[in-house]
């Protein structure tokens, strides 16, 4: 850690990353002469690039703005540099870097080809008209074009880019260079995109969720879920956990939770949706429509419940979190963001016997249905909604697969996720680097 604390200084949320991979990796690699000599460990700390740019744009009032663009090539040691783009005002490098390196490991767990990046930009998409978002993408995209293509870098969404970002990002790289091919997934039904693939993420996460209650002799239906974020993957996670049998009872955004002990139906759920995509409004107008409370400024982990499911961002939920979770009775948290738990609090749940599914297996879906559809374009068809349902269910059960060969069960006779996640996907990489020699 004291490499990468120095070569990458003050960058905290990379250094946790690291952190979290390193502390099953390295006590894994000490009898691996032939990872530990190459060092692969540590090159995988240092991106092969990453690049920074300014984008200018200008608002309705003719006002211009400048913000910072960037994009995070980590590794494409398994297949092209893939991973999605973040418009936050919280982006930097220290938080791409992070994403990019989970990215490493979640990308070679999908059993796909798929190398590593992340990029995006501290632009704040909150208020600010469809117009002013067609121009920051377009004058985004006029310089990451030049760094990205089919077979070399594929960027997607993340937060703050869904749709309606990919759309005017496409559009930009079409008329620059008068191409029509798979740069970008998250794309458009009508021009290229993947059914299932905006759904693959929230989905997948409650496949995988299937899998490990299974591994345990245990159901999803009638269990309860608290789910924090109201974006793509908290509401399309939401919608399969209904239809799965269980009770959603919460969803959050970043002014507050909503909580609903009823449980949320197919019909309020649509409606949380047509708020948060349509209308762009804040999770607190739920309940002006539906019985439930609202807890301004407070993250779902108060409220008692058997499945916890972040799908925000990273770092919502720390040790005093996780000590209320377990003392309200969740016997699993399942991550749908990124790195959305601090390291303290990964070993409190994995020491009280709290079933961990890590981001990096449990997200990838989204990552999954990308990589096919950039085989869909590659072959320039679609596959059907059906078929893709099926390569998901199956992909997410092969992660689940993998994690568990090479994870010890704990103390408790559970499967420790987190190590059989980061081995498996250490080792795919790790592999591939040693094939090239030193580079
Ligand atoms: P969206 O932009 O669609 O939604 C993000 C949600 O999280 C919103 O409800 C937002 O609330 C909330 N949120 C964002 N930042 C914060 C914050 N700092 N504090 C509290 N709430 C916050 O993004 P996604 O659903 O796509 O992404 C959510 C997470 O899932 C991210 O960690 C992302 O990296 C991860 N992920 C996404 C994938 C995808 O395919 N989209 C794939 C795999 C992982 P508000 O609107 O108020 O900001
Ligand atoms: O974190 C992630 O896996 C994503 N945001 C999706 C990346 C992708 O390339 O689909």
């Amino acid at each position: 850690m004291s490499f990468v604390q120095r070569r990458s200084a003050g960058q905290e949320e990379f250094h946790q990353a690291v952190s979290e991979v390193a502390s099953d990796v390295l006590p894994w690699i000490r009898n691996k002469s032939e990872y530990r000599d190459a060092r692969v460990l540590e090159r995988l700390t240092e991106p092969d690039r990453s690049l920074s740019f300014r984008v200018c744009w200008y608002d309705d009032n003719g006002e211009l703005h400048l913000n910072r663009g960037y994009r995070v090539q980590l590794t494409n040691a398994i297949g092209p540099y893939k991973g999605g783009l973040r418009f936050h005002p919280s982006v930097n490098e220290s938080v791409l870097k992070f994403l990019a390196f989970e990215q490493t490991f979640k990308n070679a767990l999908t059993g796909l080809p798929l190398g590593a990046a992340k990029g995006g930009s501290d632009f704040d998409p909150k208020g600010r008209s469809d117009a002013e978002i067609m121009r920051f993408c377009q004058s985004f995209m006029s310089e990451l074009y030049r760094h990205i293509g089919p077979d070399t870098d594929i960027p997607a969404g993340d937060i703050g880019v869904g749709a309606r970002e990919i759309g005017y990002l496409y559009g930009q790289y079409k008329r620059i260079r008068n191409e029509c091919v798979g740069v970008l997934t998250g794309k458009g039904l009508e021009y290229g995109g993947s059914a299932l693939r905006s759904e693959a993420t929230g989905y997948g996460v409650v496949h995988f969720t299937q899998c490990l209650l299974k591994q345990h002799d245990l159901a999803l239906e009638g269990l309860s879920v608290a789910i924090s974020g109201s974006g793509n993957v908290a509401l399309h996670a939401a919608e399969k956990a209904i239809e799965m049998g269980a009770k959603v009872i919460t969803l959050s955004d970043s002014g507050g939770t909503i909580v609903d002990r009823q449980g949320l139906d197919t019909e309020k759920l649509a409606w949380v949706t047509a708020l948060k995509t349509e209308r762009r409004g804040r999770i607190s107008e739920y309940v002006d429509e539906f019985d439930g409370e609202y807890h301004e400024g407070k993250t779902p982990w108060q409220v008692n419940c058997d499945i916890a499911m972040p799908c925000a961002t990273q770092n919502e939920i720390d040790n005093d979190d996780a000590r209320q979770l377990i003392k309200g009775g969740c016997r699993v948290v399942s991550e749908g963001s990124n790195m959305p738990t601090r390291n303290d609090a990964i070993h409190r749940f994995i020491e009280a016997g709290v079933l961990f599914a890590p981001a990096k297996a449990a997200n990838a879906g989204g990552v999954a249905m990308s990589g096919l559809e950039m085989s869909q374009n590659a072959q320039k068809r679609s596959w059907s909604d059906d078929e893709l349902a099926r390569c998901l269910e199956s992909i997410m059960h092969e992660i689940h697969d993998r994690c568990v060969e090479y994870a010890p069960r704990t103390e408790n006779g559970l499967i420790n996720y987190r190590y059989g996640a980061n081995i498996a996907g250490f080792r795919k990489v790790a592999d591939a680097m040693l094939s090239f020699g030193v580079c």
